[in-house]
């Protein structure tokens, strides 16, 4: 299982990371998650968050490093987030409520009011630190 740290500059030096609200199911349906899914049988991790975004968000980004946190979702389900950047493609909730760019300040909100897919609280520092990187 696989999702996407896809950053971008602001434009003012600041980073903004993108999140997507979850659909489904009823459980994390309207909290913020890093978009992504499951790789397919073959399927590096890179080639599945490439598949996932294209399906999701209709964009083609360029998969990096993995965060440091690895999840476990469930017995032989474990979350790797990739960071990525964006090639081509404005994102579109094709499967989301909504997509979102948050910065450390509106994401340290989000988390506050528990507003996270809470799998994805695990990342909460790594991405804090890289969208307050000068
Ligand atoms: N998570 C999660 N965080 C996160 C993702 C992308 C997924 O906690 N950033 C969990 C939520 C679901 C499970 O992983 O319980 C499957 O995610 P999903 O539905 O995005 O993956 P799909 O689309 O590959 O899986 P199916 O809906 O089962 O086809």
């Amino acid at each position: 299982m696989v999702a996407g740290a896809v950053v971008r500059d602001a434009g003012d030096g600041r980073a903004e990371l993108l999140l997507a609200q979850r659909a489904y199911p009823p459980e994390v349906a309207g909290r913020w998650e890093l978009p992504g899914g499951k790789a397919a049988d073959g399927e590096t991790l890179a080639e599945a968050l490439v598949r996932e975004l294209r399906e999701e968000l209709e964009v083609s980004v360029l998969p990096g490093e993995p965060l440091e946190q690895r999840v476990l979702l469930r017995e032989e389900l474990t979350l790797v987030a990739l960071w990525a950047r964006l090639l081509g493609g404005t994102p579109r909730a094709v499967e989301h409520h909504a997509l979102t760019w948050v910065d450390a300040e509106a994401l340290t909100a989000m988390a506050d009011r528990d507003e996270l897919v809470p799998a994805d609280t695990a990342w909460i520092p790594e991405l804090l630190a890289a969208l307050r990187a000068p």
